[in-house]
């Protein structure tokens, strides 16, 4: 299959050639996709070696696929050419996300509503896709009626100037570029994306709506704060749950490993807990510190952490094609 990555020289970009290599993706030809400025440059994939190309040479190749991680701006503009071609569109920004007329998937929750006039595929964010594979199975089980939230995110997920800006002042450089209003090293910032006029920052939002639209269910009431910590591997969340119906604790983790694509780690006496060293590289969503919360009746306790450029973007994004070429919900 031809697959077009636009985006493909950024932090996510190379996350999807890595994981379409990984999983074997049955890619006949690639086609590296980004702005003028890295036209001509060359990513590497399965050990050769392919250069950049503009977009619109990428749209006259007629790719069946094109996952997109180039921003909001970029996938509002020309996602809608590339669809118009008879591309199939995968966009990792929220620019699509909220619109009524486009679905927003994590495969393992709700693949089976794709059909082929799906042509712009929404990719939600990373701290919610983490944040729905465990909720899910709960939801579907015992009702989930409120989430209140608090995440612990990696600078990878701002890109890679943040990762620059952490090591620059790190290594004691703090005349470096800075993306952050703040230092972030040594810091923890509350402060993801824009703030909104409801004092709320549009991460925040993005996991309060993402989130009922994915389990389609509106009646499920989401509260974030999100925060970005100095940390690389992987985004992290606290997350307590009120059920509308009683549960077992055994059951709950029984019920939570035994859902695709979630992972229990949770032996806290050994010190065995999720974390973003160790869920770093890794497709899964893990999950640990499962409890009751002691005041008020069907409420849990969990921590959640998955690594952000993978099952967070990219791996996501390349389950998505996945499925649409297993069950050939493509043009080309
Ligand atoms: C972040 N959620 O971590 C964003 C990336 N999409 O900033």
């Amino acid at each position: 299959m031809k697959i077009a990555v636009v985006g493909a020289t950024g932090l996510v970009g190379s996350e999807i050639l890595k994981v379409l290599e990984e999983r074997n993706f049955p890619v006949t030809e690639l086609l590296p996709v980004a702005s003028e400025r890295s036209v001509g440059k060359e990513v590497t994939f399965k050990g050769k070696q392919y250069k950049v190309v503009g977009f619109e040479d990428a749209i006259k190749a007629k790719p069946a696929i094109a996952i997109f991680s180039a921003g909001g701006g970029t996938s509002l503009a020309l996602a809608p050419k590339f669809a118009e071609a008879g591309i199939t569109v995968i966009d990792n920004s929220s620019a699509w996300r909220m619109d009524p007329t486009k679905k927003l998937i994590v495969p393992e929750i709700n693949a089976d509503t794709l059909t082929e006039s799906d042509k712009i595929i929404a990719n939600p964010n990373c701290s919610t896709i983490q944040m729905v594979l465990v909720l899910n199975p709960l939801h579907k089980k015992y009702g989930v009626k409120r989430v209140v939230v608090s995440t612990y995110q990696s600078v990878t997920g701002t890109g890679k100037a943040a990762v620059d800006q952490l090591f620059a002042e790190r290594s004691g450089d703090h005349d470096a570029p800075k993306v952050y209003p703040h230092p972030i090293d040594l810091n923890v910032l509350p402060h993801i994306d824009v703030f909104l006029d409801n004092g709320y920052t549009k991460e925040e939002m993005k996991m309060t709506n993402e989130t009922k639209k994915i389990l389609g269910d509106n009646t499920v009431a989401v509260t974030a704060t999100t925060v970005r910590i100095p940390t690389m591997g992987g985004h992290s969340e606290a997350v307590n749950i009120e059920l509308a119906s009683a549960f077992d604790l055994d059951e709950v983790r029984q019920l939570l490993a035994e859902s695709e694509g979630v992972v229990v780690q949770d032996d806290p006496k050994n010190a065995v807990y999720p974390m973003p060293l160790t869920a770093h590289g890794k497709d899964d969503t893990f999950v640990g510190r499962i409890r009751r919360d002691e005041s008020q009746p069907n409420t849990l306790n969990l921590w959640i952490v998955a690594d952000n450029l993978r099952k967070g973007a990219a791996t996501n994004a390349v389950q998505i094609a996945e499925y649409l070429a297993k069950k050939e919900l493509k043009e080309a």
